[in-house]
């Protein structure tokens, strides 16, 4: 599947916003990714309502703090840092959404977050105060992917921070689609359908693109058609 994520702090006006999300319906992306390390512009609730008004592709948050949640959304990725050993996002922060969580209609999602070492210092590694999974260490991705696993984790999403220099590496997703059986979200620095291609083949079940597509729309068409064709 192909996830679109779109960081409210880089979203140009309302009109842009609507455009994205005709193009996406156009391409048939599966999901749409809404949250940001950071979000400077108070856009965040308008822009949940405006991809709502102009979509019925699914909408998830990805949420960057626990301001980032929003009862119009579909379902939230509840994320937990396991890569990190940060204890406020492994837990802290859950407890404090928790009673919100519970009155929304939202679905929970139980997420293993993973970050990889993608080359450069990204905003969610620098944010987060963690330091990412040496891209070489794909044993240990996979036994903190399955460890995740057996806390009960649902889905396992292994990022290498959006803007990443490199994508998460295809050894990594191959021995950690080994590991466990949990659905495997992969991101960061996924800029080409054949970088999507390699993902999904290597085991991701869901592909994150975000910035690639604010630079050049015309790719959502692109790297979904490219997913959708492995299936068949
Ligand atoms: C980041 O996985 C997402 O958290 C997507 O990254 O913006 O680099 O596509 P990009």
């Amino acid at each position: 599947m192909l996830a679109v994520l779109i960081d409210p702090d880089s979203v140009g006006s309302v009109k842009q916003l609507a455009d994205t999300c005709k193009l996406c319906t156009a391409a048939k992306a599966d999901l749409i990714l809404v949250g940001g390390s950071l979000i400077t512009n108070g856009f965040f609730e308008q822009c949940i309502s405006t991809i709502k008004a102009h979509t019925k592709i699914p909408v998830m948050l990805f949420p960057g703090s626990v301001m980032q949640v929003s009862k119009d959304a579909d379902a939230i990725l509840f994320l937990s840092l396991i890569s990190g050993r940060n204890a406020e996002l492994l837990i802290g922060k859950h407890v404090i959404a928790a009673p919100m969580l519970q009155q929304s209609k939202l679905e929970i999602i139980p997420t293993g977050y993973m970050l990889i070492d993608g080359g450069n210092i990204t905003s969610v590694s620098y944010i987060s105060n963690t330091i990412p999974i040496p891209a070489d260490k794909s044993g240990i991705a996979a036994t903190t992917a399955l460890a995740g696993e057996m806390l009960g984790l649902k889905v396992i999403y292994m990022d290498a921070g959006s803007g990443a220099k490199n994508p998460a590496p295809v050894a990594m997703i191959k021995a950690v689609r080994k590991t466990v059986s949990a659905p495997i979200f992969v991101g960061g620095g996924i800029r080409t359908p054949e970088a999507a291609i390699a993902a999904c083949k290597a085991g991701a079940d869901v592909v994150v693109v975000g910035n690639a597509f604010e630079k050049d729309n015309s790719l959502i068409k692109k790297i979904a058609t490219a997913i959708h064709e492995i299936k068949k």
